[in-house]
């Protein structure tokens, strides 16, 4: 049974996630899916969730607080007024763009374990690293769970090759495979791929060894094309 997680990022209003939601749900509710389905959408819209029931819904980014003076964040008394129990921590752009280092993204990690919630957690590395091979890509990697129990319950992981992220480009079967198989080695837990997965290449990205899933962004933001994914999947 395949994973598969939409990471809307900063695209869609409240009326065109409550549109996009609504289409998903009732594909879900009138086909057999068999598909574990995640929608991470903008903090504005997680309230829109409320009536849908065949996915679950994460928030994409969240501060590791229940409140307090920490401006231009959301903490969990506002993630449970939406009943919202997962997470997505140490996603590439939060790392590079948003500047999270691995001391704050494992701080925010252990906060959300206690709480339960269920994480889905990212890693990859940049092409500097990647051109230097798989040793030093499975290096800069591990480092990445510095301060990450990865014997967490609730943990998910996707592995995102910041250099496939967003720009069309998609790792080869050979680096999933290489990476995933490495990952699988130390942690047992669901292995999700990320990176520009796209209606036309996820089923047989899903289909590699070492691969339970996978993280989407682009190709997942219009609702015809996520259903067909789906399908892709089933
Ligand atoms: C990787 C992915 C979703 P995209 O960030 O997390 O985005 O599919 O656009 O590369």
């Amino acid at each position: 049974m395949a994973i598969i997680a939409s990471n809307f990022k900063t695209n869609h209003t409240r009326k065109s996630t409550n549109e996009f939601i609504q289409t998903v749900n009732n594909y879900l509710v009138e086909n057999k899916i068999s598909s574990e389905v995640y929608v991470f959408p903008t903090s504005t819209s997680l309230d829109t969730f409320q009536t849908v029931s065949n996915f679950f819904v994460g928030a994409q980014n969240a501060y590791a607080t229940k409140n307090g003076s920490f401006t231009g964040e959301i903490g969990t008394e506002q993630l449970d007024e939406f009943n919202i129990k997962t997470i997505l921590i140490g996603h590439s752009e939060r790392r590079h763009i948003l500047g999270e280092t691995q001391e704050e993204i494992a701080k925010k990690f252990n906060f959300y374990k206690e709480l339960g919630y269920k994480i889905i957690y990212c890693i990859g590395e940049p092409l500097e690293v990647k051109q230097q091979g798989l040793e030093k890509t499975l290096e800069y990697i591990y480092e990445q769970f510095i301060g990450i129990d990865t014997n967490y319950e609730n943990l998910i992981l996707a592995y995102e090759p910041v250099w496939a992220i967003g720009t069309g480009v998609t790792a080869t079967n050979e680096d999933i495979i290489n990476v995933h198989g490495a990952i699988k080695e130390k942690i047992s837990k669901p292995l999700l791929y990320g990176g520009s997965v796209k209606v036309n290449n996820v089923r047989e990205i899903c289909s590699l060894n070492g691969v339970d899933g996978a993280l989407i962004g682009t190709a997942s933001w219009i609702k015809e094309d996520f259903i067909q994914i789906l399908k892709n999947t089933k």
